[in-house]
């Protein structure tokens, strides 16, 4: 087949038109960065009231940055004590609209509060609509300091098996002041092969594009 530039603009239109021009994946999850409401510099808010979650137990921490000295969020300006008046807590997502068959990525930043000097763990589970277990894995983070969080970074999968699912967070080490901190949570769909085939596409007609152009410059130089 001969590959005009007319014909990449052909296939990044047909990219374009059906959404898949870009590889960015939009979060499913609202709040899912804690950032409301904005709680203001300094302050903690011990709550049971999140937008975007439920609180499952006990209380949690909203903490904006600043309060656990000058150690900065993730993402933002605000972060998630998994451990609020107490020593457990746990907090639920929002559902979200799932395609059965469909590969997710969960993806979040978590830290220790860095007040206690105990490792701080916390399971993250994924659960479709009826309760079933889509992804179930245990976090552990320990040697964060006031001035650095030192935030690490989870990525996972998963297969979605109905038309809905949830994450969840409870905390299983740590106590009181040994929370889990977490910010930045974000569930994407992930490009199927028939997707990254039109990219490919779409990138290769690009290309082909500053080739035709460079030739063409070149005529008239
Ligand atoms: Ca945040």
């Amino acid at each position: 087949m001969k590959f005009s530039a007319s014909s990449a603009l052909a296939v990044l239109g047909v990219a374009a038109g059906l959404g898949l021009s870009t590889p960015a994946h939009a979060n499913l999850l609202t709040n899912g960065s804690f950032e409301d409401p904005s709680i203001g510099t300094w302050y903690l808010n011990e709550t049971t009231s999140i937008p975007g979650w439920t609180v499952t137990t006990n209380n949690v921490d909203v903490v904006a940055q600043g309060y656990n000295g000058p150690s900065a969020a993730y993402d933002g300006q605000q972060y998630l004590d998994l451990v609020g008046y107490g020593s457990t807590g746990g907090i639920q997502s929002q559902s979200f609209a799932t395609v059965a068959g469909q590969t997710y990525r969960l993806t979040f930043a978590y830290a220790n509060n860095p007040w206690s000097t105990s490792t701080a763990s916390a399971n993250v589970r994924v659960q479709d609509g009826t309760s079933n277990t889509l992804l179930l894995q245990e976090v552990t983070h320990s040697g964060s300091t006031t001035n650095t969080l030192g935030w690490s970074l989870f990525s996972q999968s998963f297969i979605a098996d109905g038309t809905s699912a949830t994450i969840r967070f409870d905390e299983t080490v740590g106590g009181g002041n040994g929370g889990v901190m977490l910010d930045a949570v974000g569930v994407a769909a992930v490009p199927e092969p028939a997707t990254w085939a039109l990219m490919v596409l779409g990138f290769a007609g690009l290309g082909f594009m500053g080739y035709r152009q460079s030739r063409t410059q070149k005529a008239f130089a």
